[in-house]
């Protein structure tokens, strides 16, 4: 067997403190020698960023006791040596559950309360205000106080019918899933809505994050998590159990919450089929091969249920796996096959991350050296012309220096008065710029939330939602494709003008990559199919209920802030570009003058003055040589070290299902 999940993962987390500590090298280096324009900043800022907020998140989904949480205390939290998040019989993960690692925020274990559900907020807006929720702190050396906090997130509340309807937990058109009403008429609902657990588990610091969920009625109950945290997981563990069979629910929740269709390669999360308690197949009276057989059959009939090949089943018992790595007993922990699931979480998820971080990365890297490599370009061609001007003052007489002083003061004369072409470029720039904004900003897309609201809110629309999310859609296709329009605009633009400055000028500007725009269309799709899905199955009733339908439009606005703020970032980026490469041609323009003057003065002054300039000269000529190879060797080894992690994904393809 490879290596273990959590080894993998710990390779990943070194390769990307590797690239963080050569990042700053790089910036360091590009800031003593002067090539850090507001381009190369933004840029490197916004590559430090990915690096430090990527996160990847595993989903763990499965209708109720199928052995969620007991899997992940089995394959992260062995190393407390007990069990760590609550798993027992019936239900025991009442709320959604997220493990994760904040550096800012003390340990701790964060519970929203669930009449939070009675306001408008979605959950992520919730997130940005820790204060309105229940804080415990943790104190992450002792175990049993961990585990007892973990308690928490099972706990439940007793109300009447009419607040569980509100609440939206009872549903008088699917009654089989409602909750049962005690004697005293009143039914148990979660007493929290969500759980953020905070701690620097050594996976959790690297960027992991768990997502342990509740059984089927609490998923559909809470939209964000069908539609946004789900469906933006790198990896979801589906689990079933042994002991039951494929049955009805877990179905339901296959369906709903992992198929995805036509599975593009922006949606590519892996999934991972598992089924969990094998041990209870283990039968003393029957032989190990026989025990073997069974165990196969199970897995067969498990993938003909889900349409799937049977090696995409992995059967596994987290009990025992948990039991065995808190003993040590190699023997047991091979019988739960619990490895084999490690290997090919650690291949899937690793897969989606480095993919993710090398596409950002690369790209981002040859820019940088792109516009880095121009600075130096500038100054070249600089010392090249002051160069053949000095040469040209070699034996000439006092006279001829003095015109070559006043021939220069004209040029900077000129150059000082064509200021306003310049600032004419900039003031199109930016009108067309101001447009794009528009077009990504928020206001229109809160506009386009409120018309959808209104729509749905049609009375008698019930059979059109998923026409008014249809709708919705092409028109926020049709805008990002308008922007797209509007920055090709933009594109043609500075590129006509930078060739006419270059020309006039001897200026080396050239228009940045411009933004790609169309990638986040399919970002669009993608949020699209999520819902679709959503809106397909068993949600039709729910979402006559206007409160059900606002809340939904709620969480799809979250989630299209996100792809619609890194659009925006982008094209912020572009512009940065651009204009920092004209900002930094005019600078060193201005200087150039300035140092030409300068040695004329001096030549004037002194006749040996020249012979000495010219070698100055060619002395910071070659040191810019040795600048640009430095620059060079300093980028290759960002772009090889992602390189390599790129390869190492390719060897492992992650484990997708159709
Ligand atoms: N025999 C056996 N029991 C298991 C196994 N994994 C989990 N269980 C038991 O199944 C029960 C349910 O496990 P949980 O981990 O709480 O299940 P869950 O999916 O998190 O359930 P909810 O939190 O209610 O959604 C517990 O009693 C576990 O001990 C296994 O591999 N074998
Ligand atoms: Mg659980």
């Amino acid at each position: 067997m490879g290596t273990s999940f959590n080894e993998q993962f710990d390779q990943h987390g070194a390769w990307r403190r590797e690239f963080a500590l050569r990042l700053k090298l790089l910036s360091e280096w590009l800031k003593d020698h002067d090539l850090m324009d507001a381009g190369v900043e933004e840029r490197l800022r916004r590559l430090e960023g990915q690096m430090r907020s990527d996160k990847v998140m595993v989903a763990f989904v499965a209708e109720f006791s199928r052995g969620k949480s007991e899997l992940i205390n089995a394959i992260f939290f062995a190393g407390y040596k007990r069990r760590i998040m609550p798993a027992s019989a019936g239900r025991t993960t009442m709320c959604p559950t997220e493990l994760g690692y904040d550096a800012e925020v003390p340990p701790c274990l964060r519970l929203l309360p669930i009449e939070t559900r009675l306001q408008t907020q979605p959950l992520m807006e919730w997130r940005m205000v820790p204060d309105k929720w229940h804080r415990i702190d943790l104190d992450v050396n002792d175990p049993g106080q961990l585990s007892q906090a973990f308690e928490k997130v099972s706990e439940i509340r007793r109300v009447t019918v009419e607040d569980a309807k509100a609440l939206g937990f009872w549903h008088e058109d699917s009654p089989e899933d409602n909750p049962m009403v005690g004697a005293d008429g009143l039914v148990e609902v979660p007493r929290w809505r969500h759980a953020l657990i905070n701690i620097a588990h050594p996976l959790l610091k690297q960027g992991l994050v768990i997502l342990d969920t509740p059984g089927l009625n609490a998923i559909g109950a809470e939209p964000e998590l069908t539609v946004n945290l789900i469906p933006q997981a790198h990896a979801v563990v589906f689990i079933l159990a042994a002991d039951t069979g494929v049955t009805k629910s877990d179905l339901a929740i296959w369906r709903e919450h992992l198929i995805a269709e036509e599975d593009g390669d922006g949606g590519g999360a892996s999934r991972l089929v598992v089924l969990n308690k094998i041990d209870t197949m283990w039968d003393a009276l029957s032989t190990p091969a026989q025990v073997q057989s069974q165990i196969e059959r199970q897995r067969r009939t498990t993938a003909d249920l889900l349409g799937l090949q049977d090696q995409q089943v992995i059967p596994v018992s987290g009990q025992k796996g948990l039991v065995a790595k808190v003993n040590s007993n190699a023997e047991l922990l091979k019988a739960s096959n619990l490895p084999a699931l490690e290997h090919a979480l650690a291949n899937g998820v690793m897969g989606e991350r480095q993919k993710i971080l090398n596409s950002a990365v690369s790209t981002n890297i040859a820019e940088l050296r792109t516009e880095a490599t121009r600075g130096l370009g500038i100054r070249r061609r600089d010392l090249a012309e002051q160069m053949v001007e000095l040469k040209g003052l070699r034996g000439k007489n006092i006279q001829v220096i003095k015109h070559m002083r006043a021939r220069i003061e004209q040029e900077q004369a000129d150059f000082d008065a064509s200021g306003a072409k310049i600032h004419a470029v900039r003031s199109v720039h930016l009108k067309l710029l101001r447009d794009v904004f528009t077009l990504l900003g928020t206001a229109t897309l809160k506009s386009e939330m409120q018309e959808l609201t209104d729509a749905l809110r049609t009375p008698g629309l019930k059979l059109g939602v998923r026409k008014a999310y249809a709708k919705t859609f092409d028109r926020l296709r049709e805008g990002l494709r308008k922007a797209e329009k509007v920055s090709g605009e933009i594109q043609t633009m500075l590129t006509g003008t930078f060739r006419q400055l270059n020309a006039e000028y001897g200026f080396s500007l050239q228009a940045p990559r411009e933004p790609d725009l169309a990638r986040y269309e399919r970002d669009l799709d993608l949020v699209e199919r999520s819902h679709n899905q959503y809106l397909g199955v068993s949600n039709a009733l729910r979402l006559a209920q206007p409160e059900f339908a606002d809340r939904l439009v709620r969480a799809l606005a979250t989630r299209l802030r996100v792809i619609y703020e890194s659009a925006l970032g982008e094209v912020e980026l572009w512009n940065k570009s651009a204009s920092a490469q004209l900002d930094a041609q005019l600078r060193e323009r201005r200087r150039n003058f300035g140092r030409r003057l300068e040695a004329i003065e001096r030549i004037q002054q002194a006749a040996s003055g020249l012979d000495d300039r010219i070698t100055e000269i060619a002395s910071q000529e070659t040191a810019l040589d040795v600048l640009d190879a430095k620059l060079a060797e300093l980028t290759s080894h960002l772009t090889s070290t992602s390189m390599a992690a790129s390869n190492a994904a390719a060897v492992q393809p992650a484990l997708k299902t159709a």
